[in-house]
């Protein structure tokens, strides 16, 4: 299968997430994707291929000029060593008339997880082209690919960045994928994709469900419940099943396969998985009790669904398992 890969995040490496009132370690660390990577070299299944053409993801186009011109004009304006969170965090009409780039960008802001740094905007570029490089890989006839972008993007929304994503690289490519027609988002992180949502809540042609930790116990807190089923012609075309902290296979099992009878009910030509390996229990995020072994399972089940797959990868931060996470959810997936 071809996996889509742009090695520019390798040196982007934000050193703090803000986080309960105070700096923490940043945990989207370069070396999630190089153990991923080292995992599936050996393994002849896995075609990586050539970086994907700059600038094909035309992220304005989903996420509005605004909120693109704003990152790209703050993160011009960066020094070389700087870690920049907007200090306002306000949708508010006013802000989006400032001059400084620094005050505009907060009206795109939701919460503190999210430094921009000067390589910001070029690295989430890169990783929005990963994702529907991926996704063009499917409209020419691939029945598989894997997108491994850096930094994620189920949390950035339409007109806002969150939870270490800049782009939200899985819906850009759901909408390259609707040239087949209709897409369902199945996503699998341990967080809500709360940016996924927000970009398809009014749609009727692309599908958002997801597992996740239910929002009273993790981040995105805001987000992710039950309640939430889509608005307009969107409703019931947003499907979240909240899991408490501690689920273990069992419970999600049944989830997950509730989840895949709403694939199916909507009769997608194609499926973008939101991979995400914080379900394990060994993530120092995630608050779920998955083991790797699991995800072979997860990976057989969504196989199932015998639709053209593009596994885009999102959060997990195990370093560790990442690789023989990403193994074993192809093994399931290929079988
Ligand atoms: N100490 C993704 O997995 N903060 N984003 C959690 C835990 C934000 C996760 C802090 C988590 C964002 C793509
Ligand atoms: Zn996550």
């Amino acid at each position: 299968m071809k996996v889509f890969y742009h090695s520019l995040e390798q040196n982007y490496a934000p050193r703090h997430s803000f986080f309960n009132g105070v700096l923490v370690p940043y945990p989207d660390v370069p070396g999630r994707t190089r153990n991923i990577l080292a995992a599936i070299e050996g393994d002849a299944r896995f075609e990586m291929q050539p970086p994907p053409a700059p600038h094909s993801a035309a992220p304005e186009a989903l996420h509005g000029p605004g909120f693109v011109e704003a990152m790209e004009a703050v993160c011009g304006r960066l020094r070389e060593d700087e870690q920049f969170f907007p200090f306002l965090a306000r949708p508010a009409a006013l802000l989006l008339k400032s001059a400084y780039p620094r005050i505009r960008m907060g009206y795109y802001t939701v919460d503190g997880s999210t430094p921009l740094l000067a390589q910001s905007y070029q690295v989430a570029l890169a990783a929005a082209d990963t994702a529907t490089a991926g996704a063009q890989a499917l409209l020419e006839g691939e029945r598989l690919a894997y997108a491994i972008p850096r930094p994620p993007g189920h949390h950035a929304g339409r007109e806002f960045f969150a939870g270490y994503c800049l782009f939200n690289n899985a819906a850009l490519a759901a909408v390259r994928l609707g040239e087949m027609g209709k897409v369902a988002i199945l996503d699998v992180d341990f967080h809500h994709g709360n940016g996924s949502q927000d970009i398809f809540y009014d749609r009727d042609d692309v599908l958002y469900v997801s597992l996740h930790c239910r929002p009273e116990e993790a981040y995105p807190y805001i987000a992710g419940s039950r309640e939430e089923g889509g608005a307009g012609k969107g409703r019931g075309c947003n499907v979240n099943l909240p899991l408490p902290a501690g689920t273990a296979w069992e419970d999600y099992e049944a989830a997950l396969q509730t989840a895949l009878e709403h694939v199916r009910r909507f009769a997608p030509q194609a499926v973008v998985l939101s991979a995400g390996f914080d379900t394990l229990a060994q993530d120092p995020i995630g608050l779920f009790s998955l083991e790797i072994d699991h995800m072979q399972r997860i990976g057989r089940m969504i196989a199932g669904l015998g639709l053209p797959l593009l596994v885009v990868q999102e959060g997990g931060y195990h370093v560790p398992s990442l690789g023989a996470c990403a193994l074993k959810l192809f093994d399931g997936l290929i079988q």
